[in-house]
């Protein structure tokens, strides 16, 4: 059998053919409501066909400009053709073998560019798994087996996954937490600096956040308890609030002085997408565990954890592992969405990207009272939606919004504690043409709220 040829490229352009839904996206959504699980959520209402950069086709043929990368996944595109060859390529050598049972040169690969894009020159080792949560578990797991303590500090606001531990690493009950527990022990939470809504004066946030911080970690823990500190340099589903400049650099050095490990859940945040390598790049920030996903392997389930070399190498032989984890074919999309980013320079271009975006919202911003805050780094932007001359939460003005550019072709994802924030997570490839186009959307979706 020969694998078939390429298919003609998808043009790089908005195109609405039917209403949205259209009727075979109807059909399809009420067979997807007969056979799938009530408890998955839906953002937009249609059934994608194909993807191609920063385009998804529907079935309907409506060509939609995507504004979410799957959750900032698709950093270098949506079926970006050096990973689809990859992953052509490698499907034909190896499909699976464990990397634990035999191993395979490109889980070893993944791990040495890891080991070297991650911040820190010191030494460092990695380890592959298929998900950012089952990522995160392994840190937290690897930073007690180290530490040999069990208490794990987390923050308000953060998001870490859906797994039993990371549930309870997680902070918002509604939808992610509410029925599933019991949760998991030895997670303190404490509270996240959030700029747009602290009390206190900004030019101080961070040194007072930091003081209240260390002093609770102090008192109600016991730093000689504490493993980790967890934080999500950027904070993802909480809203994309970016902590104060000066915090996370105190909270490191503070996990330092009292050998707690410090891990930066980088799964949203992480390659390119906030003109960075990683969010923690801007503070030169170097933690001793980083957790990637998303990002790493463009559209392929793999994550990793990295980490100092004594630190990794402290667990017991076969203490880590898992079937899937670092299955040939992802690493292979991960080596060559790795090539792909480093080749097209996609820290230059998400800081391009952020500049058209960050300029428009804050114009926008000078219009719309509506929108409170402008947020976020590179084409990691947000805008938080309140109540006009209030902080109160707009989530009907976010639900408007999403609303207009969803019939207008343009997908765009929400996040917030308070249900009221649009984050934008562009592929990294989109053009200045279709961002532009996309934003026009946005401004008229702007513009029809009553
Ligand atoms: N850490 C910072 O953003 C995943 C969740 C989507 P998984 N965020 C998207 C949903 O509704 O389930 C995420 C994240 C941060 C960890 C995770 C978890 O990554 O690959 O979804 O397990």
């Amino acid at each position: 059998m020969t694998i078939q040829t390429p298919l003609p490229a998808l043009a790089q352009e908005r195109r609405v053919v039917t209403s949205i839904p259209g009727p075979k996206s109807q059909e399809l959504l009420a067979r997807r409501a007969a056979a799938t699980s009530a408890g998955l959520g839906l953002t937009f209402p249609v059934v994608i066909e194909r993807t191609q950069g920063a385009i998804l086709q529907d079935v309907d043929g409506n060509s939609l400009i995507d504004f979410g990368s799957g959750i900032g996944v698709t950093n270098v595109g949506n079926s970006n053709d050096r990973v689809v060859q990859a992953v052509i390529d490698q499907a034909q050598m190896i499909t699976h073998t464990c990397f634990t049972v035999a191993p395979y040169r490109g889980y070893i690969e993944v791990c040495e560019e890891l080991n070297k894009l991650t911040p820190g020159t010191h030494a460092k080792k990695s380890l592959l798994v298929n998900s950012g949560a089952e990522a995160v578990e392994n840190a937290v797991k690897i930073a007690r087996y180290f530490t040999k303590r069990p208490a794990v500090v987390v923050f308000e606001h953060a998001y870490h996954g859906r797994t039993n531990l990371t549930m309870s690493l997680t902070a918002k009950n509604m939808p992610y937490k509410d029925g599933f527990g019991p949760f998991a022990g030895e997670v303190f939470r404490m509270p996240m600096p959030y700029p747009y809504r602290a009390i206190s004066n900004p030019a101080t946030l961070a040194q007072d956040s930091l003081e209240e911080i260390t002093h609770r970690i102090e008192k109600e823990i016991g730093t000689h308890n504490v493993a980790a500190i967890l934080i999500e340099p950027i904070q993802g589903e909480g809203g994309f609030i970016v902590p104060p400049k000066g915090f996370l650099p105190g909270l490191s050095e503070f996990a330092t002085k009292h050998g707690i490990v410090f891990i930066a859940d980088e799964v949203q945040s992480g390659f390119c997408r906030t003109g960075d390598w990683f969010a923690v790049n801007d503070e030169n920030v170097i933690p001793d565990m980083v957790v990637t996903a998303k990002g790493i392997a463009g559209g392929l389930p793999l994550a990793g954890v990295t980490g100092r070399a004594d630190i990794m190498d402290a667990v017991h032989i076969s203490g880590l592992g898992g079937t899937y984890g670092g299955n040939p074919v992802a690493c292979a999309a991960a080596l060559a969405a790795i090539g792909f980013m480093k080749e097209e320079k996609l820290v230059d271009r998400a800081k391009h990207i952020g500049q058209i975006l960050g300029d428009s919202l804050r114009a926008l911003q000078a219009k719309y009272p509506v929108i409170g805050e402008v947020r976020g780094r590179g084409a990691m932007l947000a805008i938080e939606l309140v109540k006009a001359g209030t902080k109160e939460p707009n989530t009907q003005a976010m639900q408007d919004v999403v609303k207009y550019c969803q019939s207008k072709g343009v997908l765009i994802l929400t996040a917030g504690t308070y249900v009221n924030v649009i984050r934008f997570l562009p592929p990294l490839v989109m053009t200045d043409e279709l961002l532009k186009d996309a934003i026009g959307v946005l401004e008229e979706a702007f513009a029809s709220l009553k």
